[in-house]
């Protein structure tokens, strides 16, 4: 596969004035005829005209009204032009209903919709399928469906037609349409400025009762947007469409987002609280992408981080607003640390805006959104407030209608703060994840902290230059007070040191409070350090941290030493659950447990070859004395966790529940399933059901519980979802590939629903101890699998390879076990490019 670069960009040979699309669809010969206003691009030097094209039949094409014919590839289309604006004409057919790789138009129950980003829309018609050619579309749908949508406002429609005109100019990318026999569910929002926009979800008839929480999320939404961004909506109607087959979570599509049903689609009974949270957080990306994405776009994919590292960014804030700031930024950094720490650390590390790509949708990425999420975090924090705000209102004013770049972004910065950001810039461009460690000194009521920084070499960059740092430090003396307030130090060095005067005795450092920077803290801390902090931190995040550090240590030594659960952290942890002042949310999370998966990283970075069965072990040996030592805390937290008022999938409600499910998890330590199997009798809510169901599963007493979860919700997709993952995630890791595989013979269990695919495979990745089993039979499963997927759905096939790429990490026997799965793939004849780049990049 061929080789894309970033230093080989060029513009375009031509401008597109205009797009008119006609859709004539029918599920295997859907006819497509396009009419587009070319010309010559002043910037541009090579003026081949090449229109990308994939799995097209062309039928016919004519320039300026004359037939032409033009020279055609697998890759696309060649003709020879003139050298003045002309119409080009084309009409392709396609067909919707054998295209399983979910990219294009394609079907999905029934229904007719379309995902074009990346690369998806050259599946659609003859054009040119890149980001910075961006044009308005007016698209007429034709068919024998009660709903025909496209993007933009509606303009006319009659039986069986509908046409739609996008006024803003957009990429390919952003086009939608969607068609099918789809009920709605209203709203409406009047936008600041005192204009009505219509609002709509579109789903399944049946599904309309599960719209209403959803819809809430985009008003708030877009109140949100307007309130701190200062972004007005700018079309009439705003439609959002859920779709059962579909390979990510949504698509911001300029006024037609299409989501999969599980990122919008929810009711109590059969969504779970952290389901609530993930639709809400999902929804305000999507419409957040109205401006960072769509009103001004990226000039070529290198620039993915551009749109999602600030949308991401944007919508962590609105859960922050909307919800608990501390909670969010805990859970934010649970997640970076258990997604782009392993990406980052391993085979596919590449940088936020890597340089080179065989294909696109295999850098959809936890580095290029998540971690791009935190340099724009750290930006702020570095110029502070006040100045974001500015560089933002600069950058919307300055770059609307644009495709930009990374170089675009930081000017607006360097132009409000007269700073130069060029040091900074390395956070776009070099991988991997920078190390701190720090050593501190007192003397004469000076104490100085000095920091060094160092990133190890990375398979795609073997030099490694210092970063800019933002290390927000507080300094607390030893009775526990705050005798530093929270202090940004500005990092710029390898090794660099900071002082603080006038103290009177040596104080306790709290660093990197909030997570100020995407690093590896390496600090020697004493124990009873960590156990000051996690009594006294009023940084909540540290806080949390502190625990999570004593947990850790505690943990790699019971694996390597063989030593018993720290006595030190459960009785600072014990002190904190009784706490009633603490929000029960932080609480159930100062509960939680480092993952398996971090666990083995941490022990391969001390020089211990991790075996998945101790540690697994010394989790459970862990939770058992856990459960034991907090025996009589557990009544006191069920019943804080207890909520008596009617469901509601808020913040207070959900982080009560979530406590109480920690608390739950424990008593099933200690009674057995009694105290679940109660709760999942009398659960009225999925939060209350699954968390039993769990429970029930891991204590291995589900028979029961599992049959009559499924005869309960055997209709409901999304439900039945959880009910395949639950089995293989919640396993014990010596029956979770056994599961995994029966549940392949399911009736239910449909390859092509990447839902459902995920459910099952993608739990049995994250049974870490299960997946790792040491005779090889959860790799064989899986690259089972990932081979039969390939030939259908490339992307989603791509995407789960990931699940091989700590291999490395391993004892030599896995290894070779793990080694050989990736290679029996990849030798696979005709495999995708997706996976053949993953796999190839895996291996090294
Ligand atoms: N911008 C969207 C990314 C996305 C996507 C990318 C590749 C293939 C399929 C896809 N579906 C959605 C979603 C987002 O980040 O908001
Ligand atoms: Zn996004």
């Amino acid at each position: 596969p061929q080789t894309i670069y970033l230093r080989d960009y060029t513009p375009f040979g031509f401008v597109v004035e205009e797009v008119h699309l006609t859709f004539r669809l029918a599920p295997t010969s859907t006819r497509v005829l396009s009419r587009i206003k070319f010309a010559p691009n002043p910037e541009a030097t090579d003026k081949t005209f090449f229109l990308h094209g994939e799995d097209l039949i062309l039928k016919s094409s004519k320039i300026d009204g004359k037939k032409v014919t033009p020279t055609v590839t697998p890759e696309g289309l060649t003709c020879a032009v003139p050298d003045k604006p002309f119409v080009w004409e084309s009409e392709v057919e396609i067909s919707p209903q054998t295209n399983t790789a979910l990219e294009g138009l394609y079907m999905s129950n029934g229904m007719y919709c379309t995902q074009c980003e990346a690369e998806g829309f050259r599946k659609i018609t003859y054009y040119p399928d890149r980001p910075d050619v961006m044009s308005v579309f007016t698209v007429r749908v034709e068919g024998p469906h009660p709903v025909l949508l496209s993007n933009g406002n509606p303009k006319d429609s009659g039986d069986g037609w509908a046409e739609w005109r996008d006024p803003w100019p957009k990429p390919s990318y952003l086009f939608a349409l969607v068609a099918g026999d789809l009920v709605n569910f209203p709203g409406e929002f009047t936008t600041c400025s005192g204009k009505d926009v219509e609002l709509n979800i579109w789903a399944r008839p049946g599904d309309e009762g599960k719209c209403a929480f959803g819809m809430e999320a985009l008003k708030k939404s877009m109140k949100w947007d307007e309130e701190v961004y200062g972004r007005e909506y700018d079309l009439d109607i705003f439609n959002i469409v859920a779709v059962d087959d579909f390979n990510m979570g949504a698509m911001e599509n300029k006024g037609l987002n299409v989501f999969n049903s599980s990122a919008v689609l929810a009711s109590p009974e059969t969504s779970t609280d952290m389901n609530f949270e993930r639709i809400e957080a999902i929804i305000a990306h999507e419409y957040f992408h109205n401006w960072t994405g769509n009103r001004i776009t990226c000039r070529d994919w290198f620039q993915l981080c551009l749109k999602e590292g600030l949308t991401v960014f944007r919508d962590s804030q609105f859960t922050s607003d909307m919800r608990s700031a501390p909670v969010k930024r805990i859970s934010d950094v649970i997640d970076l640390r258990g997604r782009q720490f392993p990406e980052d650390q391993g085979p596919l590390s590449h940088p936020v805006r890597p340089e080179s790509f065989q294909e696109i949708n295999n850098f959809y990425t936890a580095t290029v959104y998540e971690k791009g999420a935190e340099v724009i975090g750290m930006l702020k924090r570095l110029v502070g407030d006040e100045d974001y705000a500015e560089a933002l209102e600069l950058y919307f004013a300055r770059h609307d209608g644009q495709a930009c770049t990374i170089e675009d972004w930081l000017k607006v910065f360097e132009d409000v703060t007269g700073r130069d950001l060029t040091q900074f810039k390395r956070w776009y461009s070099q991988s991997g994840t920078p190390r701190l460690s720090v050593s501190e000194a007192y003397a004469d009521g000076t104490y100085t902290l000095t920091f060094k920084q160092h990133t190890p070499p990375s398979p795609d960059q073997a030099e490694k230059l210092p970063q800019v740092l933002p290390i927000a430090v507080g300094l607390l003396n030893p009775n526990g007070d705050e005798v530093v307030k929270t202090t940004l130090l500005e990092m710029t060095e390898a090794e660099q040191s900071f002082e603080f005067r006038d103290l009177a005795s040596k104080p306790v450092p709290s660093l990197l409070r909030g997570f100020s920077a995407p690093v590896v803290l390496e600090r020697a801390a004493s124990r009873d350090e960590q156990v000051f902090l996690l009594a006294h931190d009023t940084d909540a995040f540290n806080r949390w941290e502190a625990g999570r550090n004593l947990a850790r240590a505690s943990l790699i030594a019971m694996v390597r030493d063989g030593a018993a659960p720290d006595q030190a952290y459960l009785d600072g942890l014990a002190a904190l659950l009784r706490d009633d002042d603490l929000d029960p949310a932080f609480r159930a999370l100062m509960l939680s447990l480092p993952s398996q998966s971090e666990l083995a990283q941490a022990l391969y970075e001390v020089g211990v070859t991790p075996d998945p069965d101790q540690i697994w072990q010394a989790k459970e040996t862990m939770a058992d004395t856990m459960a034991r030592t907090f025996r009589d805390l557990l009544p006191k937290l069920a019943f804080e966790g207890k909520v008596t008022e009617p469901y509601e999938p808020s913040a207070e409600q959900s982080g009560k529940r979530s406590l109480g499910a920690a608390a739950l998890a424990l008593q099933t330590r200690l009674d057995g399933g009694e105290a679940a199997q109660k709760q999942f009798d009398k659960a009225d809510n999925m939060t209350l059901q699954l968390s039993a169901l769990s429970q029930l599963i891991q204590a291995g007493k589900d028979a029961k519980a599992v049959q009559s979860f499924h005869d309960q919700w055997k209709d409901d997709r999304l439900v039945m979802d959880k009910w395949f993952g639950l089995q293989v995630g919640a396993a014990h890791p010596a029956q979770a590939v056994d599961r995994a595989k029966a549940l392949t013979e399911h009736p239910a269990f449909d390859m092509k629903n990447p839902n459902r695919f995920r459910a099952v495979f993608g739990a049995l990745a994250m049974n870490h101890a299960g997946f790792h089993r040491k005779d090889g039979a959860g790799y064989d499963l899986l690259a089972d699998w990932l081979i039969k997927l390939d030939a259908k759905n490339p992307q989603t096939t791509a995407r789960m390879c990931s699940a091989f790429q700590t291999w490395r990490r391993y004892d030599a026997d896995r290894q070779s076990l793990m080694k050989a799965a990736l290679e029996r793939i990849a030798a696979q004849p005709s495999l995708s490019r997706d996976t053949t780049e993953m796999v190839s990049r895996i291996l090294g």
